[in-house]
């Protein structure tokens, strides 16, 4: 069965200006939405093969072109660069009838992806190359970038889906997620504090999960951030938000054991410091946000796990039945530990980054 998927991927590799060869592959089984490959040849890994999600990204070509665009900032010696392979054709991407759309990225040695800071230095750093990762996309230009997936974290929206859900679903799955639910509505009205209007617009990640901060095994030095398929407009505190609920938790995404969901104020405080090591670079009304972003975030996920729980898992790649909803209880689990946490997050904020205004 193996050597069948093999041939495939092989075939696809066919289609890029690369050695060819009779190339192994590994299954990153990470994410919810993208089919990710290693490639290995006898001497190890060389690049990362996926396969975009069609279903969940409408526009390739905008996608592929935040991706290039971006690269072409993402350009300093504190930054380690990735690249895409070309296709024979000299485009960014391959698009092969009716499965899809595949692209080949470098693959960068010895490195590796955490999805828990297990000490401050991983989340120093990781504050330090998300901060170097917004200087340097300061500078592009906002009107180059499409809109990957509209209002991909506007709430409202996912507000008006979660309501849409709650119309549609099984009334057993009502009850099993009878409290998620009434969390949710809660959580919904306090966030309306969060003002948008006063906020730049920048380029963000907006998927800055630790696990996509590639890490030197060497250095243990943070090097770059992965996955960009969401680069897009939007707010730093998205970006600050999705770090913390990783680099401040103890526990995976669908932990179901909740004792273990930490709000862990060292790791809080190392990111921050990390942020600011490499000079200021936010507004005075950007720091505002941050502490609200870190309860944002969790939320936001939390909400959009549980309106796909409802919908019978039509959005996220899941591995069991119920793993929407036990990512919901965990996310809303650490949403009410950041809320209770706000103050203490907007202090330690104001006291570590200056503003640039
Ligand atoms: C999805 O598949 P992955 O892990 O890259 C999702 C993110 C979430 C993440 C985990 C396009 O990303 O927003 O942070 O799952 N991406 C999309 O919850 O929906
Ligand atoms: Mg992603």
């Amino acid at each position: 069965m193996i050597a069948v998927k093999d041939t495939m991927l092989n075939n696809v590799l066919g289609n890029f200006k690369i050695d060819q060869k009779n190339y192994q592959f590994q299954d990153i089984n990470q994410g919810y939405i993208n089919d990710t490959y290693l490639v290995l040849d006898q001497n190890g890994p060389l690049y990362i093969l996926q396969r975009v999600n069609h279903n969940v990204f409408k526009d390739i070509k905008g996608l592929m072109g935040n991706i290039a665009n971006a690269f072409s900032y993402l350009i300093d010696t504190e930054y380690t660069p990735i690249a895409l392979l070309k296709t024979q054709a000299g485009d960014p991407y391959f698009e092969e009838k009716e499965k899809g759309f595949w692209r080949l990225m470098t693959y960068i040695n010895n490195t590796t992806a955490y999805d828990n800071a297990t000490d401050v230095n991983i989340a120093y750093e990781a504050g330090k190359v998300v901060g170097k990762f917004h200087q340097l996309l300061a500078k592009a230009p906002l009107d180059n970038y499409v809109d990957t997936i509209p209002q991909f974290h506007d709430l409202s929206l996912r507000e008006d889906q979660f309501n849409a859900s709650l119309k549609s679903a099984k009334p057993e799955k009502l009850e099993i997620a009878k409290s998620a639910i009434s969390f949710a509505k809660d959580t919904l009205e306090k966030l309306k504090v969060i003002d948008n209007s006063k906020l730049p617009q920048r380029i963000c990640h907006n998927d800055t999960k630790l696990n996509n901060i590639l890490f030197s095994k060497e250095s243990n030095k943070a090097l770059c951030l992965i996955d960009l398929d969401t680069i897009m407009k939007g707010y730093f505190y998205y970006d600050f938000g999705d770090a913390i609920r990783t680099v401040a938790n103890q526990a995976i995404e669908d932990e179901q054991d909740h004792r273990k969901i930490t709000f862990d104020r060292l790791l809080f405080e190392a990111f921050v410091d990390g942020l600011g090591a490499n000079g200021p670079f936010l507004h005075h009304e950007e720091l505002n946000t941050l502490a609200w972003g870190a309860v944002f975030m969790p939320f936001i996920h939390g909400l959009r796990a549980l309106t796909d729980y409802l919908n019978d898992n039509i959005y996220y790649k899941v591995s069991y039945e119920n793993q929407n909803l036990d990512r919901c209880l965990s996310l809303f689990h650490f949403t009410n530990k950041a809320l209770q946490e706000v103050d203490y997050m907007d202090q330690v904020i104001k006291k570590k980054l200056t503003p640039l205004n």
